[in-house]
């Protein structure tokens, strides 16, 4: 009997404690769920220039430790940010140049990709043109007073008029279209690969084809392009990365490393996409570089050129 009421007793208590552990089951659930259906909502700062949307989904910066080909000898090259301004966050940035002191930008994304004279210390677009829906816009070179516009996979580079913006001729290419630059002579396209095709600027045929390299280690990636006193340089598309490179062997001769700039936007909420925007300034010998989505424009000095 005793044994019995000791099974009932033992029974019973379990009985109890099982319902409790659902219960506390139950009431922590409950209070999951509670917390993911309301989760705290943290205002977004305001951009510089909110009049588009930026994706969800960006594509993370890849930082490197170091310089993204270890096979290479090019060293390093130091520089310093001698100035800033404000740049439209919401410019999906493919190329940048100087023309006449005059800054121009080149953006990407389907149905967002657009033209765009810029003043460089308010960073306020001074005109605009958007680019048909089915082209993605890549990079631009200036050529007197024409704008040279290519596409990512269209095959297809559009030539603008530099005051007006109308479209006044376009041409073919039989690759992707990624960075784009002038050297007064030639014009130098990029196609993500290590390949970098030279085109005549009168009729846009390919006369030769450069093959960027770093100690004979291929450098691939490579993405917007701005020549500096006859120095090609060249974004490293999800890099920190610009290489300099001599145009005529094709060989990189430095980097610059502008990890840092990236890193003071990490206190801030606004998502930044990768660097990749160079301009020269012929004249006042200047330095710009911005990157995708960036906040900022910034005026660098190389410290050590050669
Ligand atoms: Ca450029």
């Amino acid at each position: 009997m005793f044994y019995y009421n000791s099974r009932m007793i033992s029974s019973r208590m379990a009985y109890y404690f099982f319902t409790f552990i659902i219960f506390l089951v139950l009431t922590a659930c409950s209070a999951h769920k509670a917390a993911i259906s309301s989760p705290t909502i943290t205002p977004s700062p305001v951009p510089e220039f909110n009049d588009t949307v930026i994706p969800d989904t960006i594509s993370p910066v890849i930082k490197l430790e170091s310089r993204p080909f270890s096979t290479g000898i090019a060293k390093n090259m130091a520089y310093q940010v001698t100035n800033q301004f404000p740049h439209d966050s919401g410019a999906f940035t493919e190329g940048l140049a100087i023309h006449n002191n005059v800054l121009y930008e080149a953006t990407g994304i389907y149905g967002r990709s657009s033209i765009r004279k810029i003043d460089l210390e308010s960073g306020r677009i001074e005109k605009i043109r958007y680019l048909s829906d089915e082209y993605f816009g890549e990079g631009l070179a200036i050529i007197d007073e024409k704008i040279i516009w290519i596409t990512w996979q269209s095959n297809t580079g559009f030539v603008l008029d530099l005051d007006s913006f109308e479209v006044i001729d376009s041409f073919s290419y039989d690759h992707e279209g990624w960075g784009l630059a002038y050297d007064g002579s030639k014009l130098f396209m990029s196609d993500g690969s290590d390949i970098i095709h030279i085109l005549e600027p009168d009729n846009f045929t390919e006369t030769g084809t450069i093959h960027i390299s770093d100690n004979g280690a291929p450098v691939e990636m490579i993405n917007e392009l701005e020549f500096i006193e006859g120095d090609l340089y060249a974004n490293i598309w999800q890099t920190t990365f610009i290489a300099k490179i001599d145009p005529v062997s094709g060989n990189v001769t430095g980097w610059l490393d502008l990890n840092a700039l990236l890193e003071q936007f990490e206190t801030i909420r606004h998502p930044v996409d990768v660097l990749n925007g160079i301009a020269y300034n012929n004249e006042s010998k200047q330095i710009f570089i911005t990157g995708k989505y960036w906040p900022k424009v910034f005026e660098i000095e190389i410290l050590t050129p050669d």
